[in-house]
């Protein structure tokens, strides 16, 4: 029954189908689907494959739109179904300002890393998408997190993220904060080159990273 509703959820989304994505979200909940597994296994595999598609031309930018709106109107149904720490742990754990990076406005898996964040107890406070490095610098100073988390989903954007690292040095800041990267062309190997502290491969590997990386175990 999980499986097939996994399935039926990643079809939705490469059907096209925003309605039948949506009822599909509800009816998981309904029959106690994890909503982590629903967005994790379901949704993503299925946007994941309508991108392939689009690398091979065999979908277009519309098809891809509307990928994505089916994945983001479900995740919407998911994510407050999500259990969350109790209130008077949260913060706890620290503040981490994420972001996705300049040029950049690809946002579902900056919002569900931003998502489980939260829910695994940090304050999370989300720029947005395309931010520039004078942001990151200028919100950091503000906001005086314990980290920045930075995604990008682009070979083309990925690069900026060493310029926000450059600044944080040059603005005295890096050894303040811990700078966590993400997103589908980074890798490990990519977050040591450019100064990271920690990469996350997925959400909840992001979230275990940034509990290491703020209190070390
Ligand atoms: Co875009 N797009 N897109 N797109 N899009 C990609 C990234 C692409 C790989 C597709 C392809 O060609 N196969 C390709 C980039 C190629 C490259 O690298 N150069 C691409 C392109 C080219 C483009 C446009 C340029 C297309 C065009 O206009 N011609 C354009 C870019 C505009 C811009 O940004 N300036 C564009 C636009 C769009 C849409 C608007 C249609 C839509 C985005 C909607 C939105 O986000 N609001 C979209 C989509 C949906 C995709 C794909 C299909 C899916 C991305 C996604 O949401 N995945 C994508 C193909 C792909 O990734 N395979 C593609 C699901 C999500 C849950 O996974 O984002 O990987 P992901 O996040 C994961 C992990 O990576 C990790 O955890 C998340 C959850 O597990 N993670 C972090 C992410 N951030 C993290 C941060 C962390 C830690 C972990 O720490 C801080």
């Amino acid at each position: 029954m999980k499986e097939e509703l996994l399935k039926s959820l990643m079809d939705a989304v490469t059907s096209y189908d925003v309605d039948a994505a949506v009822n599909l979200a509800e009816e998981a909940l309904k029959a106690g689907v994890d909503p982590v597994d629903a967005i994790q296994e379901g949704l993503a595999k299925g946007v994941r494959i309508v991108g392939d598609r689009f690398a091979t031309g065999e979908a277009f930018l519309t098809e891809l739109m509307i990928a994505a709106e089916a994945m983001k109107q479900a995740m919407a149904i998911l994510e407050p179904a999500i259990p969350k720490r109790a209130k008077a742990a949260k913060r706890a754990l620290g503040k981490i300002l994420i972001g996705t990076i300049e040029g950049d406005i690809h946002d579902i898996g900056k919002s569900i890393v931003g998502t489980m964040l939260t829910v695994a107890g940090f304050e999370v406070v989300d720029l947005g998408v395309d931010v520039s490095v004078k942001k990151f610098i200028e919100k950091t100073k503000e906001a005086q997190p314990n980290m920045i988390g930075m995604s990008a989903l682009m070979t083309t954007t990925m690069i900026k993220m060493k310029d926000v690292i450059k600044a944080l040095d040059a603005n005295g800041l890096k050894k303040k904060v811990k700078v966590i990267v993400g997103g589908a062309p980074t890798s490990k190997e990519w977050a040591e080159e450019i100064g990271a502290d920690g990469h996350g491969g997925d959400a909840m590997e992001a979230v275990e990273v940034a509990k290491n990386l703020i209190a070390p175990s």
